[in-house]
């Protein structure tokens, strides 16, 4: 694992090849447990009801949605109105070792992408606290990311998310603007049928 500093904000992190193959191949079996128990659902924009491209699902006692209504935490899933599955082990290890002072994370957004699907340009802050990071760890296809300021238009940079990359958006960074231009077609033969699953860790509510 090698850490490489990111642009000018203070505390993007990007940590290039965290999980080795065996431990991305491990860390996907858990998701496909997960999803299992929580399907994957797709997502709507808040007032036009325009579907994201991307397809969702979540673990921990807190899961991010998006529906007509907006988007916000709630503790069970949309369809199946059943309580989130646990966060795995190995991603609250993760977050102890690049979040050692926050208290521990409360959702895990499981983002599906297929090969057309991107990430328009956006803030994590549905979070009631700010304080802890959002920690991501990419699996499958890479894809290119871009982050920018604090500001929509602040000017942008992007570079490439491999498999079993992480990247931390902490401390000043924790509110830059971010998103997903596109995922490179068969760049990754984690995923059988190809695509590209992004994984992100939030604390939500203040440490109690
Ligand atoms: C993605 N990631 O990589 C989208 N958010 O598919 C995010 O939206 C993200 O990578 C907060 C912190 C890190 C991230
Ligand atoms: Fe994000």
């Amino acid at each position: 694992m090698q850490k490489i500093k990111i642009g000018g904000l203070a505390g993007l992190s990007y940590l290039s090849g965290y999980f080795d193959r065996d431990g991305q191949e491990a860390l996907l079996e858990q998701i496909r447990t997960i999803v299992s128990e929580a399907p994957l659902f797709q997502p709507v924009m808040p007032k036009t009801g325009k579907p994201f491209s991307v397809k969702m699902s979540n673990c921990g006692p807190l899961g991010w949605v998006s529906d007509i209504n907006g988007y916000r935490y709630q503790p069970t899933h949309p369809e199946t109105g059943k309580p989130w599955p646990e966060i795995p082990d190995t991603l609250l290890d993760l977050w102890c070792e690049v979040a050692p002072d926050a208290p521990k994370p409360e959702a895990c957004l499981i983002n599906f992408y297929e090969t057309g699907a991107r990430m328009g340009l956006h803030q994590d802050r549905d979070e009631q606290m700010f304080e802890a990071p959002v920690v991501s760890v990419s699996l499958g296809d890479s894809a290119t990311f871009r982050v920018g300021g604090l500001k929509r238009k602040d000017p942008t940079s992007s570079f490439r998310l491999l498999s079993g990359d992480v990247v931390v958006l902490g401390g000043e960074a924790r509110l830059a603007f971010h998103g997903i231009d596109r995922i490179l077609k068969d760049t990754s033969t984690l995923l059988k049928n190809g695509g590209r699953i992004n994984l992100t860790l939030r604390r939500v509510t203040p440490a109690d």
